[in-house]
């Protein structure tokens, strides 16, 4: 695969390689020395001091942070999670049924529900393994101790890793996998990365193995804009919570309370942008990075791109990534893709 330029795309390196830490039921490992933060202080200065400032997404996932999307999840407008749990709820008995998995790898941690209506789905066949893979610690804690002391049968094991970067590094699936990868977290990812992604979970797949996608829809732009700009406003401490994990990851002083939330439809590019917008002129010193920026009023930090898919956006990527899409289940806000790796 090449990328805009041409120039190959690195994956993620090949998957059995690497001597990988089998570890044990219950074990949480980190995928790479110091965690998945501990490259973070780079990439965060420069998408800092680069002329539109923007800062990843996945920072906005700290406990704070956590707690504040669990919430966003049940607000009358944001209707993802519950259209996204509604769909499951009537479909994760034909898909269990079709896989059958040994495994179930879940990328993305989150609370614990759809999760547990597949496990539940699985107590007929035989489930050795779940595995919890996500850039956040504790909510890999959180997964394998809660699903491990409700399915004492279940061999519940924890990775801590960027799913961007450390797929690689997953241990030897025991039998059937069955990824998933719910919330349309995949719509924060831009095509390329995104494609660079989904070329890394075909590697994690063998014949037998599938791969269940959750994607958010594109409908009318009002009832978009309406899910990213909620009435209560926990959206925006949401969005502005990002400087708080900032403030500590680079020993910043950003002020949060500074900052206010926008949330845009862009029509063009088919995604929902969020942005921090300066009220003031602000100095902001990125300790760990050495150096000091400005911030104009009015001007805007880029936090979140969210990506919205149609049924045949989303069977191009799966094919262009070398799987096909098997089953399609939708309550027409949200999408569920059930993908299989080419050949099989
Ligand atoms: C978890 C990435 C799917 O894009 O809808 C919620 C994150 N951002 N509200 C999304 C989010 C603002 C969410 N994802």
């Amino acid at each position: 695969m090449t990328g805009p330029e041409g120039q190959p795309i690195p994956l993620n390196g090949p998957v059995a390689v690497p001597p990988k830490d089998e570890g044990k039921p219950g074990s949480v490992l980190d995928a790479v020395e110091g965690g998945p933060l501990a490259g973070a202080v780079s990439g965060i200065v420069q998408g800092l001091t680069a002329k539109q400032k923007k800062i990843s997404p996945r920072y906005f996932y700290d406990s704070a942070g956590s707690s504040l999307f669990e919430r966003i999840t049940q607000l009358p407008e944001y209707y993802l999670t519950r259209s996204e749990n509604a769909v499951v709820e009537r479909t994760v008995d034909a898909i269990v049924r079709q896989v059958a998995p040994q495994e179930v790898l879940e990328l993305g941690t989150g609370s614990s529900k759809k999760i547990r209506q597949i496990l539940d789905a699985c107590s007929q066949t035989e489930l050795p393994r779940y595995t919890a893979f996500d850039i956040d610690r504790g909510a890999v804690t959180t997964a394998v101790e809660t699903i491990g002391q409700a399915y004492p049968g279940i061999d519940a094991r924890g990775v801590v890793g960027d799913f961007e970067k450390h797929l690689s590094l997953l241990p030897q699936s025991p039998g059937r996998r069955l990824v998933v990868f719910f919330g349309s977290i995949i719509g924060n990812l831009d095509p390329w990365p995104r494609r660079r992604f989904l070329a890394n979970v075909r590697t994690l797949l063998g014949p037998r193995d599938r791969f269940l996608l959750g994607v958010d829809l594109k409908k009318e732009p009002h009832v978009l804009e309406a899910a990213y700009n909620d009435a209560e406003g926990i959206i925006a401490e949401f969005n502005r919570n990002i400087l708080n994990v900032v403030n500590r990851l680079v020993d910043a002083n950003f002020d949060p309370g500074a900052f206010r939330h926008q949330a845009i439809w862009n029509e063009d590019d088919g995604r929902i942008e969020m942005y921090l917008i300066a009220e003031t002129r602000q100095e902001i010193l990125l300790g760990a990075g050495g150096v000091t920026i400005t911030v104009e009023p009015g001007e805007t930090i880029w936090t979140e791109s969210s990506y919205k898919f149609t049924r045949r956006g989303a069977q191009g990527m799966l094919e262009e990534a070398k799987m096909r899409l098997d089953a399609w289940h939708t309550d027409t806000m949200f999408g569920l893709a059930l993908a299989a790796p080419d050949g099989s």
